[in-house]
């Protein structure tokens, strides 16, 4: 059930270091043609820090590890690509749907290859509100049993960030910060709450990595990598932002896997184009560290 494009598939067998990108983030995270062209950026990026990218999806009965250029364009524009976590993809798989991964769902697909370095922009987690809803994204459930470590700028604040984070700690996820102390919150530096564990070099994440799994501990590492300081939006002007948009949820009643996109969606447009270029600078910060961290993992491997 897995087809791996020839770059990816030599070097996954010659112990190289690969980064998985996800493809809900192309398809339900941002806008054409900037989703395409980020798509294209952030794996150029992977590649000139010395990683192959391998970005996940399903097709015609396959989970694709690595797209081709035609492949990408599909998912960037195709509107009956369907949001794939681990509660669809089983179903997706067995119907020949396109479905696009969620980081849940990447890393179903990238623990299948033996891919142990993700990169991404936000996680999903518990949202606002979870303690009456129940929502909560399966992304914190994967990372409690998935072996890999996936770098994000955090979680955005449409979540309950508190309660994300007891939940992973919970769940045994531990939440390290590349050179920061504080939990990072997707537009801006700052949440409020602490990471677990600050590490400043790839070399240290790629050490904590093997001790768990070495250990038998198993699942996922969040590794917390803050939007670079000039693209940074100021959180109290995000948060008012934030507050509109889960209002306007509320009102139109939307409800389970709707509810992150409608989210997405409505934030860009409240903020113009400014939230999109902070997203875009964010992911590709998110694929350079990660592709050290993967070759930093690689080099204990040889
Ligand atoms: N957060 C973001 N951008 C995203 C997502 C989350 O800032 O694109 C996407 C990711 O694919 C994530 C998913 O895994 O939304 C979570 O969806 P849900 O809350 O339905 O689990
Ligand atoms: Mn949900």
């Amino acid at each position: 059930m897995l087809s791996y494009t020839e770059e990816v598939k030599h070097a996954l067998e010659n112990n190289l270091p690969v980064v998985a990108l996800e493809t809900t983030i192309i398809s339900h995270g941002m806008p054409y043609p900037q989703n395409i062209e980020t798509a294209k950026r952030v794996e150029k990026m992977i590649r000139a820090n010395g990683a192959v990218p391998a970005t996940i999806g399903i097709m015609n009965g396959k989970i694709k590890i690595g797209l081709t250029e035609q492949e990408l364009q599909e998912f960037a524009t195709n509107p009956s690509v369907e949001k794939v976590s681990r509660r669809d993809f089983a179903y997706i798989l067995a119907t020949g749907k396109t479905g696009a991964t969620t980081v849940a769902g990447t890393m179903i697909a990238a623990g299948l290859a033996g891919i142990k370095v993700f990169a991404t922009g936000g996680i999903g987690g518990v949202h606002r509100e979870g303690e009456i809803t129940w929502d909560v994204s399966a992304d914190l459930t994967e990372l409690a049993q998935t072996d890999v470590a996936v770098v994000c700028a955090g979680a955005k604040s449409i979540l309950d960030i508190g309660r994300t984070l007891e939940y992973l700690e919970t769940h045994g996820v531990p939440v390290v910060g590349y050179r920061c102390g504080e939990f990072p919150s997707f537009y801006s530096r700052e949440s409020g709450y602490q990471v677990d564990f600050r590490l400043d070099t790839p070399e240290e994440i790629a050490s904590l990595m093997q001790t768990k799994w070495q250990l038998g501990l198993k699942g996922g590492l969040v590794i917390a990598n803050p939007v670079p300081e000039a693209d940074a939006l100021d959180h109290n002007e995000i948060e008012q932002v934030i507050k509109q948009a889960l209002q306007e949820a509320k009102t139109k009643n939307i409800t389970g896997k709707k509810v992150t996109p409608f989210l997405l969606e409505k934030v860009k447009q409240l903020t113009g184009g400014k939230s999109l270029e902070t997203n875009i600078s964010l992911v590709k910060h998110n694929a350079e560290v990660a592709a050290k961290i993967a070759a930093a993992f690689c080099r204990k491997h040889t």
